[in-house]
């Protein structure tokens, strides 16, 4: 209870923040986007992972308020960046499941992107597998309308969900991202390194971008060049990061 009201306040004291977890192309190495991911600062607990608060806010009816906070943080950076001449290919922002359901969205989305004046192909949004399937033709609505403004729309934590893959053909999606557990045994060559092949063919096939994330080690980033990924995000590349850093320690490389 007290967290629920701690953070009905956080939105009035500004206690919140988007850090920026760089991705880069296996080809070359190029900076290709970053990964918005929000962050409370609690006065007393400190730092508080979106993993619980976010629950918590959508439980209370702060998702909505939260989530086009998020949206115009992260539009408004992107913006910042490439007025400085820091040009962002893509920023990905994150979208919980009832911030999905809920009404309003792709106003919110459309919204943010015209305040900033954002081209909307530098935004992907990604969402959970288990949001898109819990509503068929209401998800298949909200992606067309998504689609059409012209934002990408990403599968996050692709291989858990436990679903049919179905809705890969029929869904506007651009971009499958391997969860981090099927990349962490990568390196040792057994069924996660081949379920991991399995799914940058699949990628391939459904000519969807492929991300890899959770890439902690050179062993495992050299390992998915190799299997053909298109892309990587992780520790051994890059942590998230306060958007005033982002850009030095990006570049700079692992
Ligand atoms: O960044 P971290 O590993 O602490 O994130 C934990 C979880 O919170 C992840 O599932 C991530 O997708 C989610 N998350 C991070 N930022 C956001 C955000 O801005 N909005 C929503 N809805 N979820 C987020
Ligand atoms: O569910 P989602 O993929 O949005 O979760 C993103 C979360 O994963 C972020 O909180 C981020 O801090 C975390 N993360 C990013 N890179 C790595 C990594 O290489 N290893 C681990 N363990 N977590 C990571
Ligand atoms: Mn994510
Ligand atoms: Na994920």
């Amino acid at each position: 209870l007290a967290l629920e009201n701690d953070l009905r306040r956080a939105l009035l004291d500004n206690a919140f923040t988007l850090h920026y977890q760089p991705q880069f192309d296996c080809l070359e190495g190029r900076l290709v986007g970053a990964e918005a991911l929000l962050r409370w600062q609690h006065p007393q607990r400190g730092a508080v992972s979106p993993a619980v608060f976010v629950p918590i806010a959508e439980e209370i009816g702060l998702i909505g308020a939260l989530g086009d906070w998020v949206l115009d943080t992260a539009c408004r950076q992107l913006a910042d960046w490439h007025a400085a001449g820091q040009k962002l290919p893509r920023l990905a922002i994150n979208l919980s499941g009832r911030q999905f359901i809920e009404g309003g969205l792709v106003e919110q989305v459309a919204a943010a992107l015209q305040r900033h004046a954002i081209n909307p192909q530098w935004i992907e949004l990604e969402l959970t597998e288990s949001i898109l399937l819990d509503d068929v033709v209401g998800t298949m609505r909200t992606l067309r309308r998504l689609n059409a403004l012209g934002v990408s729309i990403a599968v996050d934590d692709f291989g858990t969900g436990y679903s049919s893959l179905s809705y890969l053909k029929d869904f506007p999606i651009d971009t499958l991202k391997i969860d981090r557990s099927f990349i962490a045994p990568i390196d040792q060559d057994g069924a996660d390194a081949r379920l991991v092949e399995a799914i940058i063919a699949l990628g391939r096939s459904l000519r969807l971008r492929v991300i890899a994330e959770g890439v902690e080690t050179q062993a495992q980033l050299q390992r998915l060049c190799e299997l053909d990924c298109d892309e990587v995000q992780g520790f051994y590349l890059g942590h998230p990061l306060p958007a005033e850093r982002f850009f030095a320690v990006a570049l700079s490389g692992p």
